[in-house]
């Protein structure tokens, strides 16, 4: 690494993304490979900004979200992932430890918070900086680089790209990588109800491993969970959102099956999420294309026509003042900012 290296740094952005077909549980831990594949919608106004450097005053990598030094526990996360870039990149052992700056564009607040961005931006910034430090290095293409974010979270594999995206099972940690399925360019909007600002009781590191051990419906979700997502993947080849969002709802509510099934069992919804759900249904009573999903929390996200996002966003609006909302269009991969 030589002086100008040393005082450069690599820059990215990535969005984060929303499953359809949801990710939940590891076959193993420690390589991040899942137990099913899953399929996600990359969104545009939801993003996380990271810059990295080789820092030659540091002692151990440095890791600082939105202007603010992360402890030790934050810190070993990402350390982990730039010791996988070590070693891809063969780094000498005298080489620079790396001061990590990140923002999260992302409502953090408001429950939306999500790894994947995270990960990915860190991921593609990394990516940058190695490969112009250690240029003789055999170059990294997008789908090894979401092999190596998956490390970092699972759902950051996505992350590497835009529109809709598979993250594939895999028959190990180098094939279990993102495949770009559709830039979903096409009539596709969502609608993110932000129910509560409180952080999560059960994180979804723990909320997976204790479902994929105890909870007696788990097989039948890996099983079901594979007929959903080849009824999405036909529902992106044609186009028809009434498809997609139908088995994106089915797969939501097994997902969800799942943790009502484990022992103890435990759950993500809360009153105030059913009402939206609820809601999601009068309008789709209504003749609208609206279809609802959630993640390990209590906000509700709903899928919809990106013709229709405005008269959806306005129901939801008027018929609950007291949520907060947030427009998304499909987005892209990440990009190199400078
Ligand atoms: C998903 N979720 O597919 C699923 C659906 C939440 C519910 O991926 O342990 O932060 O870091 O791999 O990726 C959230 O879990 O978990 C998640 P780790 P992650 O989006």
């Amino acid at each position: 690494v030589d002086k100008q290296e040393v005082n450069t740094w690599s820059v990215a952005r990535a969005h984060t993304n929303i499953a359809l077909i949801k990710y939940w549980g590891k076959r193993d831990e420690k390589l991040f490979l899942p137990t099913s594949p899953s399929l996600s919608l990359t969104l545009d106004s939801l993003y996380t900004d990271t810059r990295v450097r080789f820092d030659p005053k540091l002692s151990s990598d440095e890791l600082w979200l939105a202007g603010e030094k992360q402890d030790d526990k934050s810190t070993v996360k990402i350390t982990r992932v730039i010791d996988l870039f070590r070693a891809r990149y063969s780094v000498p052992e005298q080489t620079p430890r790396m001061r990590v700056e990140s923002v999260n564009h992302v409502p953090t607040a408001a429950g939306l918070a999500s790894s994947s961005s995270g990960f990915a931006a860190l991921a593609w910034a990394l990516r940058d900086a190695f490969e112009s430090a250690f240029p003789q290095t055999v170059a990294m293409d997008d789908r090894e680089l979401s092999t190596f974010a998956r490390r970092g979270s699972g759902s950051a594999t996505r992350s590497i790209f835009g529109g809709f995206v598979e993250w594939s099972y895999g028959t190990g940690s180098n094939d279990s990588c993102a495949i770009p399925v559709d830039d979903a360019r096409w009539d596709v909007a969502m609608v993110l109800a932000a129910i509560s600002t409180q952080h999560k009781k059960i994180s979804s590191t723990y909320g997976m491993k204790h479902t994929a051990e105890t909870s007696s419906f788990y097989s039948l979700w890996r099983e079901a969970s594979e007929q959903d997502l080849a009824t999405v993947r036909e529902g992106i080849r044609e186009r028809d959102i009434d498809k997609i969002g139908a088995a994106m709802e089915a797969n939501c509510m097994k997902f969800h099956a799942t943790m009502f099934a484990a022992n103890p069992p435990f759950t993500y919804l809360t009153s105030r999420s059913w009402r939206v759900i609820e809601f999601v249904h009068e309008m789709r009573d209504s003749g609208l294309s609206v279809y609802f999903t959630m993640d390990a929390g209590p906000n509700v996200k709903i899928l919809c026509r990106a013709s229709e996002q405005q008269f959806v966003h306005d129901k939801l609006a008027e018929r609950f003042p007291e949520i907060t909302l947030f427009d998304a269009l499909p987005g892209s991969g990440p990009e190199t900012l400078s």
